[in-house]
């Protein structure tokens, strides 16, 4: 442990865990199959527990794992109280919180309050109650517009494509009111200026915490107030106020839920999705009295070049400074291409508004460079995260048969972007062939398996010291050991063009090389870890290395 306390950017010392964790997210429909159906659940995360604690995880973030028709795999939810028996029991659930935490891997969970799902209890019952149900004031219906009510109350279209506004049914068989969904219909919205959808997530959130978990990701964070008036968005936008967008009444929110979090020992954390391109608004989100951290995408869709990656760090280091909040650092998730993928194209930027599927990708150079990006991330302060499959090296499968795809996202764009199945596969843990260890019965998994993964699987890639699994372990651990790496601090190093490089206190650096050739390194004291060998004790390019320092 360093001698002196550490300062955070406030001057405040704190060393909570969440400020410099490194999570690993599970996506569990596609981590491991234990009872040999093709989908992943509870139990298959049970039997894998070791393994994430070998890796060197702090703790787990779990994609929505409630009852769902899985219209939207899963982040329409039917039931915020239960477990989907496709994925397996609530007793299983709070067994495998015990279990984690007897590894010391703290458990996330994922609340989506935006939306619920059109199966939900609350959701029905407004339907079927018709025009007068007092449920109707639980989402947003509303009369349509036109002579009969045939046209949508506003001009707002969902996040998935096409209309935000689906018009429901009445019991008697007539068409109905409309009701809002700024993603998929089967997705309706809830309405946050009612207090009993307050009550009710809260009450949820307790459910939850009762039940030992360490955080929440909050899904959708920024969208769940909307303008009352439900103008046409032309409207909204014009006065610079987004109509469903980041409205300032959405932090009333989060500080009840901050006070709620804090009432439990323990350190609990909320987590928020926020997808805010303005980065003074997304910070207003982590002030002290609101959300632990939020996901920064920035980081996630800059391209693979020094000066693009320097400058998001510093500004995302700037943005979190006045709130003294620790950033986070993600490279891929259930919603992105992998990155892999992302690298071994020609333009090695990303954004979720334009996925490229099908463009090509070199997989070596991006796997050398991910190896790469991977040493950067895990040397900035913060914590990061690691979505399933990236410490394996898998990229994106832009192949899948059309008819197997479920992301909402393929039919709700006219079929014109396959969405985020290809990033969802389930991961490959031995053998060499389908299902590669997904379950133990042969059984195939619910998205096809590249027969390339059998160099990619746990077992083909455990042990050897040039594989991806193996450079996550050891960087995770040394990440651990150095203690210069869990304080806040950053200091840039003079670097020629196309190398970044940055000090941690004052015995660690890291460098990594986006130039078209090798350069010197520093003066240093020894190698900790590269991503690749060194050549005459140079940094080759699309290589990244630590150091420990003079
Ligand atoms: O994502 C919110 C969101 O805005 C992004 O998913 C993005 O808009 C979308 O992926 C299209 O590119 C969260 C979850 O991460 C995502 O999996 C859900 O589909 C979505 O909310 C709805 O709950």
């Amino acid at each position: 442990m360093p001698e002196t306390e550490p300062l955070m950017a406030n001057g405040s010392t704190d060393l909570s865990w969440w400020r410099h964790a490194a999570i690993y997210q599970v996506y569990v429909r596609s981590f491991a199959d234990g009872n040999a159906d093709g989908t992943g659940d509870i139990a298959g995360v049970r039997s894998r527990l070791q393994y994430l604690a070998d890796l060197g995880v702090d703790a787990i973030w779990f994609n929505p794992w409630y009852p769902s028709p899985m219209a939207d795999a899963g982040y329409d939810i039917a039931d915020y109280r239960d477990i989907e028996p496709v994925f397996g029991t609530l007793p299983e659930a709070e067994a495998l919180i015990a279990e984690a935490h007897a590894l010391d891997i703290r458990v996330i969970i994922d609340i989506v309050p935006n939306h619920g799902s059109d199966e939900h209890a609350w959701f029905k019952a407004a339907l079927a109650g018709g025009p007068e149900a007092p449920e109707r004031d639980l989402f947003w219906f509303r009369a349509g517009k036109g002579e009969n009510g045939e046209l949508p109350p506003n001009d707002w279209n969902s996040i998935f494509g096409g209309p935000a506004w689906t018009r429901s049914t009445n019991p008697d068989g007539s068409p109905g009111e409309w009701y809002l969904h700024l993603f998929a219909p089967e997705q309706p919205d809830w309405n946050w200026d009612n207090p009993k959808v307050h009550e009710e997530f809260e009450a949820v959130l307790r459910f939850w915490l009762d039940r030992g978990v360490d955080g929440i990701r909050i899904d959708s964070a920024a969208l769940l107030i909307k303008d009352a008036s439900l103008g046409d968005f032309t409207e909204g936008v014009t006065e610079g106020q987004h109509p469903f967008i980041d409205i300032p009444a959405v932090h009333d929110v989060y500080r009840a839920w901050r006070r709620l979090s804090d009432s439990y020992p323990g350190e609990r954390i909320l987590i928020g999705e926020v997808w805010l391109p303005d980065r003074e608004r997304f910070t207003q989100y982590l002030r002290p009295d609101e959300l632990h951290t939020a996901f920064n995408f920035d980081f996630l869709g800059a391209a693979w070049d020094a000066a693009r990656m320097r400058s998001v760090i510093e500004g995302t280091l700037a943005d979190h400074a006045p709130a003294a909040a620790s950033p986070t650092w993600v490279l891929s998730n259930h919603d992105v291409v992998r990155h892999v993928t992302r690298y071994g194209r020609g333009d090695t930027s990303f954004s979720m508004d334009n996925r490229r599927l099908g463009e090509f990708s070199d997989f070596e150079l991006g796997t050398r460079r991910a190896r790469a990006a991977i040493l950067v991330t895990f040397a900035l302060p913060g914590a990061v995260y690691v979505y399933q499959g990236e410490e394996l090296g898998l990229s994106e499968v832009e192949d899948l048969p059309e008819e197997l795809l479920q992301d909402p996202i393929w039919p709700r764009s006219g079929y014109t972007d396959k969405g985020r199945d290809g990033a969802r596969v389930p991961i490959p843990w031995s053998g060499d062939a389908s299902p590669f260890g997904f379950n133990s019965e042969g059984v195939e998994p619910w998205l096809p398996q590249p027969a390339e993964w059998k160099s990619l699987t746990v077992a083909a890639e455990d042990g050897d010291p040039d594989s991806m699994l193996e450079l996550y372990r050891s960087a995770l651990h040394c990440r651990r050991q150095v203690a210069s790496l869990a304080l806040p601090d950053l200091s840039w190093l003079p670097t020629a063009e196309g190398v970044l490089g940055f000090a941690r206190g004052d015995d660690f650096v890291c460098v990594a090389n986006t130039s078209g050739g090798p350069v010197d390194l520093p003066p240093h004291k020894s190698v900790l870890l590269s991503s690749v060998p060194l050549v005459n004790d140079q940094l080759p390019s699309d290589a990244a290395v630590w150091l420990k320092s003079e």
